[in-house]
């Protein structure tokens, strides 16, 4: 029976051990830790969303739906030290202090991933409550673009093949025309010269802000987009060509660069980041893109297929392999400042959101994931009203708009019932709509005054929290 010994006393090692351990690493490292991913495209409102959430948790007056607060088992929350080191920390009091300070603005866009840990301390519910002490979870909250998620693609291509694919779609495209000029001007057998591959990149990186603008799916290296501390460096400094070329030539470093942006921008950030998020919302501007007309809904639906085919499992061999199973066990589509309209629209604005979803995915895709699609405004920056216009009563709302500073009602137009009469001819490649216009404004925050104990003003935002973190808090 030598194993048996061995065995036992392996195992009486193992809990000195873990004795040991317990008594000396700090207690945070045992509480349990939640991950919150936060994404969708620029100006989608992340960072409103996460500056919202983070108030009105810990001021909770304004959270009524979420069940952990209508109990009062929530006794407290606060802000860490959060625990990666090497990640930026999301400025949540400069943004608070941008949408609440005395001149209230937006806060600015976004360049890079951020994270802010917000910690919660929870009576314990049931028999026990009076008996065990209050425990500690964390919650830690990542704002990271999605354009970073359409990278994805990336993976499982070659370069020839996304050359071949990123050359193709620009010969379609007007806005294409200078770039693509200077590529074909190139020849790739040429030996490599960094001004001309920095020119090209520059021109092809132009390219690529005016596909996103016009709001296309395919805007590869998404890190082009959103440079950060990698701004200027070879890894970001290529193009596609229609040729790779022999040794020491334009084509073969281009390649050369492309890999290595796949292995060291791409994989990092999916196995870093991506891999380690239990629960996601994805935000999306639907009713700016409604606003834009119907090519603008048809490649906000698009970009969102694209962007989600991260959480479909099976959909790349790399990340499948990365995530061994593992999955994202809720996920939350929230079309964002539904202020803009009155409430008497927001159910439409809901439905809008979860056809435009279930044309673009299938439900059994997201296997292993809840998923909910709904309508909200992190912070509400309107009042609703109501105004005659030829003898007809329009459900109407006011604000501060942000250009002129001054207040005004506005009445958006009127979302169909059934959301076929927008998605139908925004797939059929529609010019415009048909029987509407959809007006949008944009209103500056709303000067608040809180009563103690209030967060800032919102729209559901307490159900997309209860949606994603209810259970885990109650
Ligand atoms: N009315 C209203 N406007 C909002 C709301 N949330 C965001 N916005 C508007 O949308 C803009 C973009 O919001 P951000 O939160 O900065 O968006 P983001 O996704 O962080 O954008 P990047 O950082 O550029 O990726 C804001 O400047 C506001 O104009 C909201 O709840 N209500
Ligand atoms: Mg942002």
């Amino acid at each position: 029976m030598v194993i048996g010994r061995l065995t036992e006393s392996v195992l009486r090692g193992v809990d000195r051990v873990t004795f040991g351990v317990t008594s000396t690493i700090s207690e945070s490292f045992l509480e349990p830790t939640l991950r919150l991913g936060v994404t969708g495209l620029s100006g989608a409102g992340k960072t409103v969303f996460i500056t919202s959430l983070v108030a009105n948790m810990m001021d909770r007056g304004r959270m009524g739906r979420m069940g952990a607060v209508a109990s009062g088992r929530i006794e407290a929350a606060f802000l860490q030290p959060q625990p990666d080191d090497t990640l930026p920390r999301f400025d949540y009091e400069r943004h608070l202090a941008a949408l609440t300070g005395p001149d209230p603005h937006w806060p600015e866009g976004t360049r890079q991933i951020s994270q802010l840990r917000l910690s919660f301390r929870i009576r314990p519910g049931g028999l026990l409550a009076g008996v065990r002490a209050p425990r500690v979870v964390h919650v830690d909250i990542i704002d990271y673009p999605g354009e970073w998620l359409l990278d994805l693609v990336l993976l499982d291509k070659s370069y020839a093949d996304w050359s071949r694919d990123v050359l193709a779609r620009m010969q379609t495209r007007d806005f294409a025309a200078d770039a693509l000029a200077q590529i074909e001007a190139t020849d790739p057998a040429a030996p490599h010269d960094e001004s001309t591959a920095q020119r090209l990149t520059q021109s092809f990186t132009a390219y690529l802000t005016a596909a996103r603008a016009a709001g296309l799916p395919d805007i590869t290296p998404g890190r082009f987009l959103l440079p950060g501390d990698l701004a200027g460096s070879p890894v970001l400094t290529f193009v596609p060509l229609p040729k790779t070329g022999g040794r020491g030539s334009m084509g073969r470093e281009m390649e050369r660069r492309y890999e290595a942006y796949k292995r060291q921008v791409i994989q990092p950030f999916f196995r870093d980041h991506f891999a380690r998020i239990d629960r996601q919302v994805v935000l999306a501007d639907l009713l700016g893109a409604i606003h834009s007309g119907p090519e603008s809904v048809d490649r906000l639906g698009a970009t969102l297929t694209e962007l989600l085919a991260a959480f479909r499992p099976g959909r790349n061999a790399w990340l499948t392999r990365l995530l061994g199973g593992k999955r994202v066990e809720k996920l939350l589509f929230a079309a964002t400042k539904a202020d803009h309209l009155h409430h008497s629209q927001h159910a439409r604005l809901t439905a809008l959101m979860t056809a435009l979803l279930r044309q673009s995915k299938d439900r059994a895709d997201f296997a292993g994931a809840r998923t909910q699609a709904m309508a909200l405004a992190a912070l509400r920056a309107t009042v609703e009203e109501q105004h005659e216009r030829s003898g007809e009563t329009l459900d109407c709302v006011r604000g501060r708009l942000l250009d002129t500073g001054r207040q005004a009602a506005f009445y958006a137009g009127e979302l169909p019932e059934d959301p076929m009469h927008l998605l139908g001819p925004a797939r059929d490649g529609a010019a415009r709509w048909l029987d509407a216009d959809y007006q949008i404004m944009r209103f500056a925050p709303a000067a608040i005054t809180r009563k103690p104990g209030d967060g800032l003003p919102h729209i559901r935002l307490d159900a997309a929290a209860e949606f994603l973190l209810g259970d885990w808090l109650g």
